[in-house]
């Protein structure tokens, strides 16, 4: 046990780190089911895949959607709060081609609330503003 601990504490996690090269990845690295373990040489940076964040909460702040990109976990409910004086709307699909699941439009501490039954990739978008777009990945 004191052994694996001193291992772990050399060790960096990270996340669907994909097929290790030896070129592109020169620390040997272990996969634990979905985690892959990257044992680092003191004195070297490792390679961390970008990981994006997990939650159930999106602002609407500055005309944008925050975040622009967020994992959920399936069958949660999703809420959006708008922190914006202006309307914008929530809207499912993309701009100009909204999918049909949701539309609603909010403005200043509004919120709406949808549950994702289905794991998936999810656009949404704001009607008004077409640099309003962003994505949720359910799973
Ligand atoms: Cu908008």
């Amino acid at each position: 046990m004191r052994a694996a601990a001193a291992l772990l504490s050399l060790v960096v996690v990270t996340s669907c780190a994909g097929p290790a090269t030896a070129e592109r990845t020169p620390w040997p690295t272990q996969t634990y089911g979905e985690i892959t373990v990257t044992f680092v040489r003191p004195g070297t940076t490792p390679a961390v895949s970008p990981t994006i964040p997990v939650g159930t909460a999106i602002r609407i702040l500055g005309s944008s959607f925050d975040p622009q990109i967020m994992e959920v976990p399936l069958g949660s409910v999703v809420t959006w709060t708008s922190r914006d004086p202006i309307l914008h709307t929530v809207t499912s699909g993309t701009f100009g081609r909204p999918d049909g699941q949701f539309d609603r439009e909010l403005f200043g501490g509004a919120t709406f609330s949808f549950t994702f039954a289905q794991a998936g990739r999810f656009s949404y978008y704001c009607r008004f503003h077409g640099g309003m777009q962003a994505t949720l990945v359910v799973r």
